[in-house]
């Protein structure tokens, strides 16, 4: 109080109050174990210490979970077809969610536990899929950060890996133009030809060589 400027006389009323955040369901009591309050020659002070104050926490705190899943080559340049990074599928235990135009998701509608075991997997059509299993650390503080992944083009056909049967189907379809792009629609329901990799609407050489690049890739780790 001497610190808080003029030397206080004769107060009465709250000298602090305490907030805490619970990380976990349970109970927990709080006291003060020790507290000295002087005046400004030195003497002591005599106070009220407050009596122990018991709770139970009976939810953990509402968890929200965020993350990225990003696509090898889109959005392409030029972009005629107009393709973003919205519509690639987030799966969390097989809840479903979407991503925005920046490859963003918000998981906030699951009531996510710390401790707990999380599947999570981003997939779009045309590209290989990627997971990774993981629980959310005691002690986080909402929202948590699930990290960044890129999806692998090339699996056109939907298979978990990339070889010559999607450089078939690639090839097949190459020089195709204005076809529809299904993440430039506005709410994800249009659908996609997996063989217009990059979602610029036409089929040609940067398909083919994001496929190429992906020679005999599978599933792509999540970081
Ligand atoms: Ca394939
Ligand atoms: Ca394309």
């Amino acid at each position: 109080m001497v610190l808080a400027g003029t030397p206080q006389v004769t107060k009465s009323g709250m000298l602090a109050r305490l907030y805490f955040d619970a990380a976990a369901k349970g109970d927990a009591c709080f006291s003060v174990v020790q507290s000295a309050l002087v005046d400004a020659d030195g003497f002591q002070v005599v106070h009220t210490l407050p009596v122990e104050q018991c709770v139970t926490v009976s939810q953990p705190l509402p968890l929200t979970m965020i993350g990225t899943a990003l696509r090898q080559g889109a959005p392409a340049n030029p972009n005629p077809g107009a393709g973003a990074l919205t519509c690639t599928l987030v799966t969390v235990n097989g809840t479903a969610f979407k991503t925005d135009a920046a490859g963003s998701f918000l998981v906030d509608s699951m009531a996510l536990e710390v401790g707990v075991p999380y599947t999570i997997r981003a997939a779009y059509p045309g590209y290989l899929s990627s997971e990774k299993t993981f629980t959310i650390p005691v002690g986080t503080v909402a929202p948590f950060n699930v990290g960044i992944t890129t999806l692998h083009g090339g699996d056109v056909n939907g298979d978990a890996t990339i070889n010559i049967l999607d450089i078939g189907v690639i090839t097949g379809k190459f020089g195709d133009t204005g076809l529809v792009v299904g993440s430039a629609s506005a709410d994800c329901s249009t659908l996609d030809d997996p063989a217009d990799i990059n979602d610029d609407g036409q089929i040609n050489i940067s398909d083919l060589a994001i496929a190429a690049g992906n020679w005999a890739a599978s599933a792509t780790a999540w970081p």
